[in-house]
């Protein structure tokens, strides 16, 4: 390996086309609100200035703090960027946004990243605070799955209310893809035996399970995800196991420390940030990976199965950050 290669973070895979339009636009949308809420201020805070000076650098600060970038994930990318900028440097607003993009895709890149899925089943338990986006976030990855010509199979496994039981099987209906129940009021676990058995049966690729979220009585919750998960490990032979925890952007900060909490009773390998569309806050998604160290693996960008992206540092960086023109880059 050169000493180039060290340096340069290995690129996302490239998407083919027309996928890559697709999801550009998707993500672009998730980030409209956040967008305009950094470079509306900033861009009215620099017109009429020649210069990149300390005044227009403050007003960038103000603008990423306002995002809900994080305090430190803001100071760290201002040093960078200060570190790039002459003294006196003729004011090129564009140039300093593509500036901002690498520096914000090395420190995403430098966050932690998902790991690579292996061959075989998958399930993946979809776990969160109550109205954070779980059932739908079910429905996108059952959605994403059959466009990949998987067999999918959902589990409604938050058998807490029967509104809830309802709410999977009716996106089930609408997806045409099977739902794994029982009565509301009945055991997780059990229902996550019957959706394994079920899964081996047919030969499904990945199962999604969806999980109920009363983080007021974490002991409980704990028990019960632990059972599940002891479910799983004794009678998911074969299955690879992901826990993704879906947490709502449009909380904001209290999205952060969510998920301090909850991933301190349970193990997850990543995150789903939901309704980043519903919010200017969308920064949230840096603070998340950078101050939890959590890998963020999608983004939920809408109420509707097709309304979910995965998160690609340099992407999320352009769309974020970017001048308008900016495309894609990988
Ligand atoms: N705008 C937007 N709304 C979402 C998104 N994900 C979920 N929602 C909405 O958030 C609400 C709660 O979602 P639900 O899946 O029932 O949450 P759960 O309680 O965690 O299962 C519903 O009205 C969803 O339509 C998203 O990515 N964007
Ligand atoms: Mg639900």
């Amino acid at each position: 390996m050169t000493t180039d290669e060290t340096l340069e973070p290995a690129p996302a895979p490239s998407l083919p086309e027309p996928e890559r339009k697709s999801f550009w636009k998707k993500l672009r949308r998730g980030l409209r609100m956040t967008h305009t809420e950094i470079f509306e201020r900033f861009d009215a805070a620099v017109s009429g200035k020649a210069m990149v000076d300390d005044e227009v650098i403050e007003y960038l600060e103000e603008s990423l703090i306002g995002a809900d970038l994080g305090v430190e994930t803001t100071m760290e990318l201002i040093e960078r960027l200060r570190g790039g900028v002459r003294p006196s440097e003729a004011l090129d607003v564009l140039k300093l946004r593509e500036r901002l993009v690498d520096e914000m895709a090395v420190l995403l890149l430098d966050a932690p990243q998902p790991r690579p899925q292996a061959e075989g089943p998958l399930v993946t338990l979809l776990v969160g605070v109550n109205g954070t986006g779980k059932t739908t976030s079910a429905a996108k990855l059952a959605r994403r799955s059959l466009d990949r010509d998987e067999r999918v199979l959902l589990a409604a496994a938050d058998t807490f209310r029967a509104a809830a039981i309802e709410q999977l099987v009716l996106w089930g209906e609408r997806l045409g893809v099977d739902v794994i129940r029982q009565h509301a009021g009945g055991d997780p676990a059990a229902v996550v035996f019957d959706a394994l058995q079920a899964g081996r049966a047919r030969r499904v690729d990945h199962l999604i399970v969806d999980t109920a979220g009363r983080l007021h009585n974490k002991e409980h919750l704990m028990a019960e995800l632990a059972k599940i998960r002891r479910v799983i490990e004794r009678e998911g032979e074969g299955w690879e196991q992901h826990t993704v925890l879906v947490i709502d952007a449009t909380t904001g900060q209290n999205a952060v420390t969510q998920a301090r909490e909850f991933t301190r009773a349970v193990d997850v390998d990543g995150v789903l940030l939901a309704k980043i569309d519903g919010t200017a806050k969308g920064g949230v998604a840096v603070a998340i990976a950078r101050d939890l160290r959590l890998p963020i693996l999608h983004l939920g960008v809408g109420e509707q199965p097709g309304d979910l992206v995965d998160f690609r540092p340099r992407d999320f960086a352009t769309a974020l950050l970017g001048p308008p023109s900016s495309s894609p880059v990988g």
